[in-house]
């Protein structure tokens, strides 16, 4: 029997997780939730950091004697460290406009091809890359450190690179499985800035005594390297036998895609976009990120409909609300920074020469339709890219609990969805830190046995093959 605390930092909120494991099985429990909102200050969008801290050591005392500790966190953000270990700054929000014109001047300068040979990402603007290519005090670093290694110095006081997380950096050769070096020195990044790298699984340190005592906790505990990207986390926790599977992360963002064994660098995949991220025990996640229910929540940020409790009644009615009425393409770079979605997507509803949904509950079914038709889109452009067949999608992530959102999918994919676990990031968190000490041998069967997953069957394909014929691929 071991018992892990899982902390899991998503876009929207940030929870330390319980992960109790016994004769093969797991169990999940809440020791602590806190929001996780942005901060904009002088003009630039910034993660509270030190809020983020503080939640996680209230999730730590909360969470009572653990065996272990992980961190896993949204991917491309990070901290720089000063020679004396001092954070720099206040790490950026990706979703700061800094990045502007950045990833084109560097395509420009190095080429998008060559960038995709070593680096196998979509090209997102908010690529760690681009964002040390903005940074005011690169020449005072002595390390970057990306969120969850940043937060896993201040509990143990060692420095190091979780290498799921590196691999959304574009600094790292998904070939080699290493940093590229030389494509930082053509950048003129300094090399050194980029500590060494760790695989899931292996030691990240032991929490100081003083945060210990500040946690409640005896000194010593080990803080485990885990799959520290949160997708790479939630992946690993899919419950899917085989490797015929598609999955959805579906959370703040949509993360769409396959696990292959090796990555596709094809000219074809670079221009549809696709990533090739870093998976545990050297898989390769082939995915695109779909903009998400991001847009949804920015929806209801700006109706003053955000309080959790308010979402049920408005899908409801959204679930009756009329069928394709309006669509929008969810990875237009207008969803990407915060602002007033509702308006934004009547904009592009009249660029495109659609009527604008009428009222909130339309507004919500267009979202929804328009993720579901991305999710297909995305998901068609895998199967064909890598040559590996999808049977069924996994569903993971908060949007696990939107039963429209789930039938849509099927009903747009043509394939049956299993919903669950909501919570996968975190169930990864903690299953990797079990596996790490023994306790278990698959993730995954570990998950199939524990969590509740409902099954989607497609339904009304014919409806939504003559919507997507409509739409460009
Ligand atoms: P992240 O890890 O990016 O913070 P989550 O995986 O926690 O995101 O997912 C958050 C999303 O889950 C929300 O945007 C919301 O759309 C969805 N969600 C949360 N609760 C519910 C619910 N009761 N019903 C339907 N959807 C929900
Ligand atoms: C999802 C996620 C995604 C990244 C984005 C920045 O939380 O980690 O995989 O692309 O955040």
């Amino acid at each position: 029997m071991s018992v892990h605390a899982a902390v899991d930092l998503g876009a929207s909120s940030g929870r330390v997780m319980l992960v109790r494991v016994a004769g093969g099985r797991a169990t999940l429990a809440e020791a602590h939730r806190f929001a996780n909102r942005p901060v904009r200050v002088n003009g630039t969008l910034h993660w509270d950091v030190l809020a983020l801290y503080q939640g996680v050591l209230t999730g730590l005392r909360a969470a009572g004697p653990v065996d272990s500790v992980g961190i896993d966190s949204w991917a491309v953000d990070y901290g720089l460290l000063d020679g004396d270990g001092r954070l720099i700054g206040n790490p950026v929000h990706y979703r700061d406009a800094r990045t502007a014109g950045i990833m084109e001047a560097v395509s420009a300068r190095i080429g998008a091809a060559t960038l995709y040979r070593i680096g196998g990402l979509q090209f997102l603007p908010f690529n760690t890359v681009y964002q040390l290519l903005a940074e005011p005090a690169l020449d005072r670093a002595h390390a970057m450190l990306l969120i969850p290694d940043l937060l896993a110095f201040w509990l143990t006081g060692a420095i190091g690179a979780e290498a799921t997380n590196a691999s959304t950096t574009g600094l790292y050769d998904v070939r080699a499985r290493a940093w590229s070096h030389e494509l930082a020195r053509r950048l003129d990044l300094p090399p050194a800035i980029l500590p060494p790298l760790r695989e899931p699984g292996t030691p990240a340190g032991t929490l100081r005594a003083e945060v210990a005592e500040e946690a409640g906790l005896p000194g010593g505990v080990e803080v485990t390297a885990v799959a520290s990207h949160d997708t790479a986390s939630a992946v690993a926790a899919v419950p899917a036998t085989g490797d015929r599977f598609a999955y959805i992360s579906s959370g703040t963002w949509s993360l769409v895609g396959l696990e292959l064994p090796g990555p596709v660098l094809t000219e074809e995949s670079r221009l549809a976009n696709f990533t090739n991220e870093g998976g545990l025990d050297g898989t390769i996640r082939y995915l695109r990120n779909v903009m998400g229910l991001w847009i949804l929540q920015e929806c209801l940020r700006a109706w003053g409909e955000d309080e959790p409790s308010r979402l049920p009644g408005l899908l409801a009615a959204a679930g009756q609300a009329p069928p394709f009425a309006a669509l929008i393409d969810p990875d237009d770079p207008a969803f990407l920074p915060p602002g007033d979605m509702p308006a934004r997507i009547a904009a592009y509803c009249r660029r495109t020469g659609q009527r604008p949904p009428d009222g909130r509950a339309a507004t919500v079914r267009c979202v929804l339709e328009s993720l579901a038709l991305a999710y297909r889109r995305t998901l068609r452009a895998a199967v064909r890219l890598s040559g590996r067949d999808a049977e069924v999608v996994h569903l993971v992530g908060g949007g696990a609990r939107n039963t429209l959102l789930c039938q849509m999918t099927a009903d747009a994919t043509g394939l049956p969805v299993i919903a669950g676990p909501v919570e996968a990031a975190a169930l990864g968190n903690g299953l990797v830190q079990a596996r790490a000490r023994g306790e278990i041998d698959d993730i995954r069967e570990v998950v199939r046995r524990g969590e509740p997953l409902r099954t989607f069957h497609p339904r009304q394909e014919a409806a939504w093959d003559r919507v997507a014929a409509r739409l460009p691929d």
